[in-house]
Protein backbone atom coordinates (compact mmCIF):
# COMPACT_ATOMS: atom_id res chain seq x y z
CA UNK A 1 0.00 0.00 0.00
CA UNK A 2 1.50 3.90 -0.67
CA UNK A 3 2.57 6.05 1.79
CA UNK A 4 -0.85 7.77 3.73
CA UNK A 5 0.74 11.41 2.59
CA UNK A 6 3.18 11.34 0.32
CA UNK A 7 4.67 14.41 -1.28
CA UNK A 8 2.85 14.49 -4.53
CA UNK A 9 -0.48 15.12 -2.82
CA UNK A 10 1.44 17.72 -0.38
CA UNK A 11 2.05 19.71 -3.66
CA UNK A 12 -0.48 19.03 -5.81
CA UNK A 13 -2.89 20.03 -2.86
CA UNK A 14 -1.33 23.59 -2.57
CA UNK A 15 -1.47 24.29 -7.09
CA UNK A 16 -5.35 22.81 -5.76
CA UNK A 17 -5.87 25.73 -3.30
CA UNK A 18 -3.95 28.18 -5.49
CA UNK A 19 -5.59 27.67 -8.58
CA UNK A 20 -8.88 27.66 -7.37
CA UNK A 21 -8.79 30.74 -5.35
CA UNK A 22 -8.15 32.55 -9.01
CA UNK A 23 -10.90 30.59 -10.54
CA UNK A 24 -12.98 31.65 -7.88
CA UNK A 25 -12.69 35.10 -7.70
CA UNK A 26 -12.23 35.61 -11.86
CA UNK A 27 -15.43 33.39 -12.30
CA UNK A 28 -17.45 35.87 -9.85
CA UNK A 29 -15.88 38.54 -12.02
CA UNK A 30 -17.51 36.69 -15.04
CA UNK A 31 -20.73 36.35 -12.79
CA UNK A 32 -20.89 39.97 -12.33
CA UNK A 33 -21.06 41.08 -16.03
CA UNK A 34 -24.73 39.39 -16.46
CA UNK A 35 -25.50 38.48 -12.45
CA UNK A 36 -28.56 36.44 -13.07
CA UNK A 37 -29.39 32.89 -13.88
CA UNK A 38 -31.67 31.19 -15.74
CA UNK A 39 -32.41 27.10 -16.68
CA UNK A 40 -33.76 28.96 -19.96
CA UNK A 41 -32.00 29.38 -23.24
CA UNK A 42 -34.60 32.35 -24.33
CA UNK A 43 -33.49 34.56 -20.93
CA UNK A 44 -36.59 36.06 -20.44
CA UNK A 45 -36.20 39.47 -18.24
CA UNK A 46 -37.42 38.95 -14.82
CA UNK A 47 -37.91 35.12 -14.98
CA UNK A 48 -34.51 34.55 -13.85
CA UNK A 49 -34.00 31.70 -10.35
CA UNK A 50 -31.46 34.15 -8.81
CA UNK A 51 -30.17 37.42 -9.30
CA UNK A 52 -27.15 39.49 -7.53
CA UNK A 53 -28.55 43.07 -8.84
CA UNK A 54 -30.97 45.45 -7.41
CA UNK A 55 -31.40 46.85 -11.73
CA UNK A 56 -34.60 45.45 -12.82
CA UNK A 57 -35.34 45.34 -17.09
CA UNK A 58 -38.34 44.50 -18.45
CA UNK A 59 -39.29 42.69 -21.58
CA UNK A 60 -42.09 45.63 -21.76
CA UNK A 61 -40.01 48.36 -20.65
CA UNK A 62 -40.35 51.80 -22.79
CA UNK A 63 -37.10 53.15 -21.83
CA UNK A 64 -34.82 51.18 -24.12
CA UNK A 65 -31.98 49.31 -22.25
CA UNK A 66 -29.25 46.92 -23.44
CA UNK A 67 -27.36 43.81 -21.41
CA UNK A 68 -24.62 46.52 -20.97
CA UNK A 69 -27.17 48.44 -18.30
CA UNK A 70 -27.37 44.83 -16.53
CA UNK A 71 -23.62 44.65 -15.77
CA UNK A 72 -22.52 44.92 -11.96
CA UNK A 73 -19.63 46.68 -10.66
CA UNK A 74 -17.65 44.40 -8.00
CA UNK A 75 -15.64 44.55 -5.30
CA UNK A 76 -11.80 43.49 -6.71
CA UNK A 77 -12.10 42.27 -2.50
CA UNK A 78 -14.16 40.00 -4.50
CA UNK A 79 -14.12 39.95 -7.85
CA UNK A 80 -10.66 39.50 -10.18
CA UNK A 81 -10.26 42.33 -11.11
CA UNK A 82 -13.19 43.65 -10.10
CA UNK A 83 -14.84 47.09 -11.50
CA UNK A 84 -16.47 45.80 -14.43
CA UNK A 85 -13.48 44.02 -16.21
CA UNK A 86 -15.26 41.17 -17.97
CA UNK A 87 -12.49 40.36 -20.56
CA UNK A 88 -9.84 40.53 -17.92
CA UNK A 89 -11.81 38.27 -15.76
CA UNK A 90 -12.30 35.92 -18.53
CA UNK A 91 -8.67 36.10 -19.15
CA UNK A 92 -7.73 34.93 -15.87
CA UNK A 93 -10.28 32.04 -15.42
CA UNK A 94 -9.40 30.96 -19.19
CA UNK A 95 -5.33 31.42 -18.28
CA UNK A 96 -6.17 29.53 -15.25
CA UNK A 97 -8.34 26.69 -15.93
CA UNK A 98 -5.69 25.21 -18.20
CA UNK A 99 -3.18 24.96 -15.27
CA UNK A 100 -6.00 23.46 -12.61
CA UNK A 101 -6.85 20.68 -14.84
CA UNK A 102 -2.93 20.02 -15.82
CA UNK A 103 -2.92 19.77 -11.99
CA UNK A 104 -6.01 17.64 -11.68
CA UNK A 105 -4.73 15.22 -14.41
CA UNK A 106 -1.33 14.68 -12.77
CA UNK A 107 -3.15 14.01 -9.37
CA UNK A 108 -5.11 11.74 -10.88
CA UNK A 109 -2.71 9.69 -12.96
CA UNK A 110 -0.50 9.23 -9.71
CA UNK A 111 -3.43 8.47 -7.77
CA UNK A 112 -3.90 5.47 -10.26
CA UNK A 113 -0.17 4.91 -10.68
CA UNK A 114 0.57 4.74 -6.95
CA UNK A 115 -2.48 2.61 -5.57
CA UNK A 116 -3.54 5.85 -3.87
CA UNK A 117 -7.24 5.38 -5.38
CA UNK A 118 -7.79 2.76 -2.71
CA UNK A 119 -7.80 5.55 -0.54
CA UNK A 120 -10.11 7.40 -2.46
CA UNK A 121 -12.58 5.47 -4.46
CA UNK A 122 -15.27 3.21 -2.61
CA UNK A 123 -15.06 -0.32 -3.31
CA UNK A 124 -18.47 -1.15 -1.10
CA UNK A 125 -21.46 0.13 -0.54
CA UNK A 126 -20.92 0.08 3.10
CA UNK A 127 -18.87 2.98 2.44
CA UNK A 128 -22.26 4.99 2.35
CA UNK A 129 -23.58 3.33 6.15
CA UNK A 130 -20.40 4.03 7.45
CA UNK A 131 -20.63 7.27 6.40
CA UNK A 132 -23.88 8.44 8.29
CA UNK A 133 -22.23 6.95 11.12
CA UNK A 134 -18.98 8.83 11.05
CA UNK A 135 -21.13 11.91 10.74
CA UNK A 136 -23.25 11.19 14.03
CA UNK A 137 -19.89 10.26 15.78
CA UNK A 138 -19.16 13.96 14.81
CA UNK A 139 -22.34 15.55 15.65
CA UNK A 140 -21.88 13.48 19.04
CA UNK A 141 -18.63 15.83 19.29
CA UNK A 142 -15.94 12.68 18.75
CA UNK A 143 -13.92 11.95 16.12
CA UNK A 144 -14.68 8.87 14.34
CA UNK A 145 -12.11 5.87 13.12
CA UNK A 146 -9.85 6.18 10.40
CA UNK A 147 -10.97 3.05 8.17
CA UNK A 148 -8.56 0.14 8.76
CA UNK A 149 -5.34 0.77 6.85
CA UNK A 150 -6.47 3.89 5.21
CA UNK A 151 -6.11 7.58 6.24
CA UNK A 152 -9.50 8.75 6.11
CA UNK A 153 -12.47 8.05 8.42
CA UNK A 154 -15.53 6.83 5.99
CA UNK A 155 -17.50 10.07 5.46
CA UNK A 156 -13.78 11.91 4.27
CA UNK A 157 -12.76 8.97 1.91
CA UNK A 158 -16.83 9.87 0.44
CA UNK A 159 -16.33 13.32 0.49
CA UNK A 160 -13.06 13.29 -1.15
CA UNK A 161 -14.54 11.41 -3.76
CA UNK A 162 -17.05 13.07 -4.59
CA UNK A 163 -15.10 16.28 -4.91
CA UNK A 164 -12.24 14.81 -7.15
CA UNK A 165 -14.25 12.24 -9.24
CA UNK A 166 -17.54 13.82 -9.97
CA UNK A 167 -17.48 17.50 -8.90
CA UNK A 168 -14.29 18.80 -10.43
CA UNK A 169 -15.06 17.12 -13.54
CA UNK A 170 -18.68 18.63 -13.84
CA UNK A 171 -17.52 21.57 -12.98
CA UNK A 172 -14.97 21.18 -16.03
CA UNK A 173 -18.11 19.63 -17.96
CA UNK A 174 -20.88 22.69 -17.82
CA UNK A 175 -17.81 25.02 -18.43
CA UNK A 176 -16.81 23.70 -21.59
CA UNK A 177 -20.80 23.32 -22.24
CA UNK A 178 -20.54 27.27 -22.46
CA UNK A 179 -18.42 27.53 -24.88
CA UNK A 180 -20.09 29.35 -28.47
CA UNK A 181 -18.08 27.29 -30.78
CA UNK A 182 -18.82 24.29 -28.93
CA UNK A 183 -22.36 24.54 -28.33
CA UNK A 184 -22.90 25.17 -32.13
CA UNK A 185 -20.58 22.51 -33.60
CA UNK A 186 -22.64 19.83 -30.78
CA UNK A 187 -25.64 21.29 -29.92
CA UNK A 188 -26.40 17.71 -28.21
CA UNK A 189 -23.94 18.36 -25.89
CA UNK A 190 -25.29 21.67 -24.14
CA UNK A 191 -28.78 20.08 -24.44
CA UNK A 192 -27.16 17.43 -22.11
CA UNK A 193 -27.08 20.27 -18.97
CA UNK A 194 -30.18 21.94 -20.33
CA UNK A 195 -28.97 24.38 -22.54
CA UNK A 196 -26.23 26.94 -22.31
CA UNK A 197 -27.84 28.46 -19.12
CA UNK A 198 -28.71 25.63 -17.00
CA UNK A 199 -24.90 24.48 -17.66
CA UNK A 200 -24.32 28.34 -16.68
CA UNK A 201 -26.34 27.47 -13.63
CA UNK A 202 -24.64 24.24 -12.88
CA UNK A 203 -21.21 25.67 -13.03
CA UNK A 204 -22.86 28.18 -10.50
CA UNK A 205 -23.78 25.64 -8.26
CA UNK A 206 -20.74 23.61 -8.77
CA UNK A 207 -18.90 26.48 -7.32
CA UNK A 208 -21.06 26.88 -4.29
CA UNK A 209 -20.88 23.35 -3.72
CA UNK A 210 -16.96 23.71 -3.61
CA UNK A 211 -17.16 26.46 -1.31
CA UNK A 212 -19.29 24.22 0.59
CA UNK A 213 -16.36 21.16 0.83
CA UNK A 214 -13.58 23.88 1.28
CA UNK A 215 -15.84 25.08 4.60
CA UNK A 216 -16.56 22.09 5.74
CA UNK A 217 -12.96 20.46 5.30
CA UNK A 218 -10.81 23.40 6.96
CA UNK A 219 -14.00 23.05 9.84
CA UNK A 220 -12.76 19.18 10.08
CA UNK A 221 -9.06 19.94 9.78
CA UNK A 222 -9.79 22.35 12.94
CA UNK A 223 -11.64 19.71 14.48
CA UNK A 224 -9.16 17.03 14.09
CA UNK A 225 -6.68 19.11 15.29
CA UNK A 226 -4.80 22.03 13.67
CA UNK A 227 -0.89 21.28 14.32
CA UNK A 228 -1.19 17.55 13.27
CA UNK A 229 -3.45 18.45 10.55
CA UNK A 230 -1.22 21.17 8.99
CA UNK A 231 2.37 19.24 9.66
CA UNK A 232 0.00 16.28 7.37
CA UNK A 233 -0.44 18.45 4.79
CA UNK A 234 2.81 21.28 4.37
CA UNK A 235 5.45 18.27 5.39
CA UNK A 236 3.47 15.06 4.19
CA UNK A 237 4.44 13.74 8.03
CA UNK A 238 1.95 13.91 10.93
CA UNK A 239 4.40 13.77 13.59
CA UNK A 240 6.66 16.40 11.80
CA UNK A 241 7.82 19.63 13.41
CA UNK A 242 4.48 21.29 14.09
CA UNK A 243 6.82 24.93 13.78
CA UNK A 244 8.06 24.57 10.55
CA UNK A 245 4.70 23.44 9.29
CA UNK A 246 2.99 26.25 10.71
CA UNK A 247 5.39 28.53 9.19
CA UNK A 248 5.32 26.91 5.69
CA UNK A 249 1.37 26.82 5.95
CA UNK A 250 1.17 30.62 7.28
CA UNK A 251 3.40 31.49 4.56
CA UNK A 252 2.16 29.79 1.41
CA UNK A 253 -1.21 30.96 2.71
CA UNK A 254 0.01 34.40 2.87
CA UNK A 255 1.99 34.41 -0.65
CA UNK A 256 -1.68 33.56 -2.33
CA UNK A 257 -3.08 36.50 -0.86
CA UNK A 258 -0.17 38.71 -1.60
CA UNK A 259 0.09 37.43 -5.20
CA UNK A 260 -3.77 38.78 -5.43
CA UNK A 261 -3.38 42.04 -3.88
CA UNK A 262 -0.71 42.21 -6.70
CA UNK A 263 -2.24 40.91 -9.98
CA UNK A 264 -5.65 42.72 -9.15
CA UNK A 265 -3.53 46.09 -8.82
CA UNK A 266 -1.62 44.99 -11.86
CA UNK A 267 -4.87 44.38 -13.70
CA UNK A 268 -6.66 47.29 -13.08
CA UNK A 269 -3.89 49.82 -13.36
CA UNK A 270 -2.26 47.83 -16.67
CA UNK A 271 -5.24 46.54 -18.45
CA UNK A 272 -4.14 46.67 -21.55
CA UNK A 273 -0.80 44.84 -20.47
CA UNK A 274 -3.00 42.54 -18.77
CA UNK A 275 -5.19 41.54 -21.81
CA UNK A 276 -2.08 41.00 -23.89
CA UNK A 277 0.22 39.11 -21.68
CA UNK A 278 -2.51 36.75 -20.59
CA UNK A 279 -3.74 36.44 -24.17
CA UNK A 280 -0.44 35.20 -24.98
CA UNK A 281 -1.76 31.76 -22.96
CA UNK A 282 -5.32 32.74 -23.30
CA UNK A 283 -5.43 32.69 -27.58
CA UNK A 284 -3.81 29.77 -28.53
CA UNK A 285 -6.14 27.47 -26.24
CA UNK A 286 -8.81 29.05 -27.76
CA UNK A 287 -7.84 28.67 -31.09
CA UNK A 288 -7.11 24.58 -30.00
CA UNK A 289 -10.72 24.02 -28.73
CA UNK A 290 -12.43 26.14 -31.40
CA UNK A 291 -10.60 26.73 -35.01
CA UNK A 292 -11.73 23.56 -36.27
CA UNK A 293 -15.41 24.41 -35.08
CA UNK A 294 -17.81 25.17 -37.72
CA UNK A 295 -21.20 25.87 -36.68
CA UNK A 296 -24.22 22.92 -36.81
CA UNK A 297 -27.06 24.78 -35.55
CA UNK A 298 -30.49 23.79 -36.05
CA UNK A 299 -32.67 24.81 -34.19
CA UNK A 300 -36.73 24.53 -34.80
CA UNK A 301 -39.51 27.69 -35.31
CA UNK A 302 -40.66 26.54 -32.23
CA UNK A 303 -37.26 27.31 -30.37
CA UNK A 304 -37.21 31.02 -31.31
CA UNK A 305 -37.01 33.07 -27.73
CA UNK A 306 -40.11 35.01 -27.41
CA UNK A 307 -37.75 37.79 -25.97
CA UNK A 308 -34.17 38.95 -27.69
CA UNK A 309 -32.04 40.87 -25.46
CA UNK A 310 -29.76 43.75 -27.14
CA UNK A 311 -26.10 44.80 -26.73
CA UNK A 312 -25.53 48.28 -28.17
CA UNK A 313 -27.60 50.87 -28.59
CA UNK A 314 -28.29 52.25 -32.36
CA UNK A 315 -26.35 55.16 -33.92
CA UNK A 316 -27.83 58.20 -33.34
CA UNK A 317 -26.59 60.48 -36.02
CA UNK A 318 -29.40 61.83 -38.82
CA UNK A 319 -27.64 60.26 -41.55
CA UNK A 320 -28.59 57.12 -39.95
CA UNK A 321 -32.00 58.21 -39.30
CA UNK A 322 -31.94 59.89 -42.71
CA UNK A 323 -31.58 56.16 -44.17
CA UNK A 324 -33.91 54.88 -41.97
CA UNK A 325 -36.93 56.99 -42.87
CA UNK A 326 -36.99 55.94 -46.18
CA UNK A 327 -36.69 52.20 -45.74
CA UNK A 328 -32.44 52.42 -46.70
CA UNK A 329 -33.32 52.81 -49.82
CA UNK A 330 -30.35 54.89 -50.14
CA UNK A 331 -27.99 52.42 -48.57
CA UNK A 332 -24.45 50.83 -49.98
CA UNK A 333 -22.84 48.60 -48.94
CA UNK A 334 -19.15 49.37 -49.64
CA UNK A 335 -17.26 46.35 -49.80
CA UNK A 336 -12.75 47.06 -50.43
CA UNK A 337 -9.81 46.30 -49.29
CA UNK A 338 -7.54 43.57 -50.48
CA UNK A 339 -10.13 43.11 -53.02
CA UNK A 340 -10.17 42.35 -57.17
CA UNK A 341 -13.48 43.90 -57.51
CA UNK A 342 -14.46 46.71 -54.84
CA UNK A 343 -18.04 47.25 -54.78
CA UNK A 344 -21.31 49.60 -53.30
CA UNK A 345 -24.02 47.93 -53.32
CA UNK A 346 -27.54 48.29 -52.17
CA UNK A 347 -29.68 46.32 -50.30
CA UNK A 348 -31.40 44.43 -53.66
CA UNK A 349 -28.02 43.70 -54.98
CA UNK A 350 -26.95 41.98 -51.79
CA UNK A 351 -30.27 40.38 -51.54
CA UNK A 352 -30.02 38.91 -54.98
CA UNK A 353 -26.67 37.07 -54.21
CA UNK A 354 -28.77 34.36 -52.60
CA UNK A 355 -30.43 33.89 -48.97
CA UNK A 356 -29.76 31.17 -46.17
CA UNK A 357 -31.74 30.85 -43.26
CA UNK A 358 -31.06 29.59 -40.50
CA UNK A 359 -32.21 29.47 -36.36
CA UNK A 360 -29.48 29.70 -34.05
CA UNK A 361 -28.43 30.72 -30.50
CA UNK A 362 -26.73 33.58 -29.90
CA UNK A 363 -24.33 33.87 -27.03
CA UNK A 364 -23.38 37.35 -25.70
CA UNK A 365 -19.70 37.29 -23.87
CA UNK A 366 -22.20 38.53 -20.50
CA UNK A 367 -23.27 35.18 -20.99
CA UNK A 368 -27.19 35.89 -21.74
CA UNK A 369 -28.43 33.84 -24.93
CA UNK A 370 -31.47 34.00 -26.94
CA UNK A 371 -32.35 31.84 -30.20
CA UNK A 372 -33.47 33.70 -33.53
CA UNK A 373 -34.12 33.13 -36.87
CA UNK A 374 -31.84 35.14 -39.32
CA UNK A 375 -31.95 34.90 -43.10
CA UNK A 376 -29.37 36.61 -45.88
CA UNK A 377 -26.52 36.52 -47.64
CA UNK A 378 -24.10 34.12 -47.04
CA UNK A 379 -20.59 36.23 -46.28
CA UNK A 380 -18.53 33.18 -48.88
CA UNK A 381 -21.19 34.37 -52.07
CA UNK A 382 -19.77 37.93 -51.30
CA UNK A 383 -16.46 36.95 -51.20
CA UNK A 384 -17.10 35.03 -54.56
CA UNK A 385 -18.18 38.44 -56.00
CA UNK A 386 -15.28 40.93 -54.71
CA UNK A 387 -12.49 38.59 -54.75
CA UNK A 388 -10.08 38.15 -51.78
CA UNK A 389 -6.90 38.77 -52.74
CA UNK A 390 -4.32 35.55 -51.54
CA UNK A 391 -2.56 38.23 -48.87
CA UNK A 392 -6.19 39.05 -47.48
CA UNK A 393 -6.68 37.38 -43.75
CA UNK A 394 -8.76 39.60 -41.93
CA UNK A 395 -11.91 40.77 -42.66
CA UNK A 396 -13.44 44.47 -40.85
CA UNK A 397 -17.30 45.43 -40.50
CA UNK A 398 -17.61 48.57 -40.06
CA UNK A 399 -20.44 50.07 -38.28
CA UNK A 400 -22.59 53.22 -38.13
CA UNK A 401 -22.87 53.43 -34.23
CA UNK A 402 -20.47 56.49 -32.74
CA UNK A 403 -20.41 54.47 -29.25
CA UNK A 404 -19.17 57.82 -27.85
CA UNK A 405 -22.43 58.97 -28.44
CA UNK A 406 -24.35 55.90 -27.82
CA UNK A 407 -22.51 53.94 -24.60
CA UNK A 408 -20.22 56.48 -22.79
CA UNK A 409 -18.41 55.29 -20.04
CA UNK A 410 -15.61 56.83 -21.42
CA UNK A 411 -15.44 54.65 -24.36
CA UNK A 412 -15.44 56.23 -28.11
CA UNK A 413 -15.14 55.61 -31.65
CA UNK A 414 -17.62 54.10 -34.34
CA UNK A 415 -18.20 50.41 -33.53
CA UNK A 416 -16.15 47.45 -35.42
CA UNK A 417 -15.27 44.01 -35.33
CA UNK A 418 -12.78 41.91 -37.37
CA UNK A 419 -12.58 38.54 -37.83
CA UNK A 420 -10.13 35.58 -39.47
CA UNK A 421 -11.16 34.67 -43.02
CA UNK A 422 -11.69 31.03 -41.63
CA UNK A 423 -14.09 32.07 -40.03
CA UNK A 424 -15.85 34.27 -42.66
CA UNK A 425 -16.42 31.17 -45.23
CA UNK A 426 -17.88 28.77 -42.54
CA UNK A 427 -21.48 27.76 -43.55
CA UNK A 428 -23.10 29.73 -41.56
CA UNK A 429 -21.68 33.08 -41.80
CA UNK A 430 -24.16 35.51 -43.18
CA UNK A 431 -24.78 38.49 -43.84
CA UNK A 432 -28.41 39.03 -42.07
CA UNK A 433 -30.98 41.13 -43.75
CA UNK A 434 -33.60 39.94 -41.62
CA UNK A 435 -34.94 38.56 -37.90
CA UNK A 436 -37.58 35.78 -37.61
CA UNK A 437 -38.96 36.54 -40.65
CA UNK A 438 -39.16 40.27 -41.16
CA UNK A 439 -36.21 42.76 -41.89
CA UNK A 440 -34.27 43.68 -39.22
CA UNK A 441 -35.04 45.85 -36.34
CA UNK A 442 -33.77 49.06 -35.91
CA UNK A 443 -32.17 47.65 -32.79
CA UNK A 444 -31.02 44.46 -33.68
CA UNK A 445 -28.92 46.09 -36.34
CA UNK A 446 -30.92 47.53 -39.64
CA UNK A 447 -30.44 47.23 -42.16
CA UNK A 448 -27.50 44.87 -42.21
CA UNK A 449 -25.46 42.60 -39.41
CA UNK A 450 -23.18 40.24 -39.33
CA UNK A 451 -23.83 36.64 -37.83
CA UNK A 452 -20.74 34.15 -36.92
CA UNK A 453 -22.51 31.86 -35.27
CA UNK A 454 -19.48 30.02 -33.57
CA UNK A 455 -18.43 33.23 -31.94
CA UNK A 456 -19.36 35.65 -28.96
CA UNK A 457 -22.37 37.78 -29.76
CA UNK A 458 -19.56 41.21 -29.66
CA UNK A 459 -18.45 39.69 -32.88
CA UNK A 460 -21.73 39.99 -34.79
CA UNK A 461 -21.31 43.70 -36.27
CA UNK A 462 -24.42 45.37 -36.15
CA UNK A 463 -25.44 48.53 -38.90
CA UNK A 464 -22.43 47.47 -41.10
CA UNK A 465 -21.94 50.27 -43.34
CA UNK A 466 -18.45 48.69 -45.14
CA UNK A 467 -16.90 45.38 -45.23
CA UNK A 468 -12.99 45.86 -45.98
CA UNK A 469 -10.48 42.74 -46.58
CA UNK A 470 -6.98 43.64 -45.06
CA UNK A 471 -4.01 41.50 -44.17
CA UNK A 472 -3.12 42.87 -40.56
CA UNK A 473 -4.93 44.13 -38.24
CA UNK A 474 -2.60 46.01 -36.47
CA UNK A 475 -3.51 49.10 -37.68
CA UNK A 476 -7.27 49.11 -37.62
CA UNK A 477 -8.50 51.11 -34.60
CA UNK A 478 -6.30 50.17 -31.64
CA UNK A 479 -5.48 47.16 -33.04
CA UNK A 480 -6.72 44.74 -30.72
CA UNK A 481 -8.88 43.05 -33.31
CA UNK A 482 -12.41 45.17 -32.70
CA UNK A 483 -13.71 47.99 -30.68
CA UNK A 484 -14.59 45.93 -27.50
CA UNK A 485 -11.11 44.30 -27.62
CA UNK A 486 -9.94 48.11 -28.08
CA UNK A 487 -12.27 49.45 -25.02
CA UNK A 488 -13.59 47.01 -22.81
CA UNK A 489 -9.97 44.78 -23.18
CA UNK A 490 -11.95 41.83 -24.36
CA UNK A 491 -10.01 39.00 -25.94
CA UNK A 492 -9.88 38.62 -30.00
CA UNK A 493 -10.52 35.04 -29.87
CA UNK A 494 -14.45 34.83 -29.32
CA UNK A 495 -14.80 31.07 -29.82
CA UNK A 496 -14.75 30.17 -25.80
N1 LIG B 1 -22.50 48.03 -34.35
C1 LIG B 1 -22.57 47.31 -33.22
N2 LIG B 1 -22.68 45.98 -33.33
C2 LIG B 1 -22.75 45.20 -32.21
C3 LIG B 1 -22.68 45.78 -30.92
C4 LIG B 1 -22.58 47.18 -30.84
O1 LIG B 1 -22.52 47.77 -29.75
N3 LIG B 1 -22.53 47.92 -32.01
N4 LIG B 1 -22.74 44.97 -29.81
C5 LIG B 1 -22.38 43.56 -30.00
C6 LIG B 1 -22.71 42.70 -28.87
S1 LIG B 1 -21.73 42.80 -27.49
C7 LIG B 1 -23.70 41.75 -28.94
S2 LIG B 1 -23.97 40.64 -27.69
C8 LIG B 1 -24.59 41.68 -30.10
C9 LIG B 1 -26.02 41.81 -29.66
O2 LIG B 1 -26.88 41.61 -30.74
P1 LIG B 1 -28.41 41.95 -30.57
O3 LIG B 1 -28.50 43.34 -30.01
O4 LIG B 1 -29.02 41.81 -31.92
O5 LIG B 1 -28.96 40.95 -29.59
O6 LIG B 1 -24.33 42.69 -31.04
C10 LIG B 1 -22.97 42.97 -31.26
N5 LIG B 1 -22.86 43.87 -32.37
MO1 LIG C 1 -22.24 41.03 -26.05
Amino acid sequence: MPEFFPYWVVVTHFLNIFFMVLLFRSGIEVLSAFPKLYWDDGCPPGREWLRFSKKVFGADSRTPWTSLDEEESWSPLLALPGRKNLGLGRHWHFMTVQFWILTGAVYVALVFATGYWHYLIPTHWSLVPDSINSIGTYLRFRIPATIPGQPFEPAQKLAYFVVIFLLAPLQIATGAAMSPSLLARFPWYGRLFGGKQGARSLHFLGMCAFGVFIVLHVGMVIVHGLPTELATIVLGNPDADRRLALGIGVTGLLAIVVFHVVICWFSLRHRRRTQRLLGLVVDPFERLLSRRLTSRQRFGAEDISPYHRVNGYPPTGEEYQALAADDFRAFRLSVGGLVARPMNLTLRELRGLGEQRQVTKHNCIQGWTAVAEWAGVPLVRLMEEVGPAPVARYVVFYAMDDKGLTEGEGRYGFFYETIPLHLASNPQTILALEMNGSPLPVEHGAPLRVRIETQLGFKMVKWICGIEFVEDINDIGMGMGGWREDQQFYADAAGI
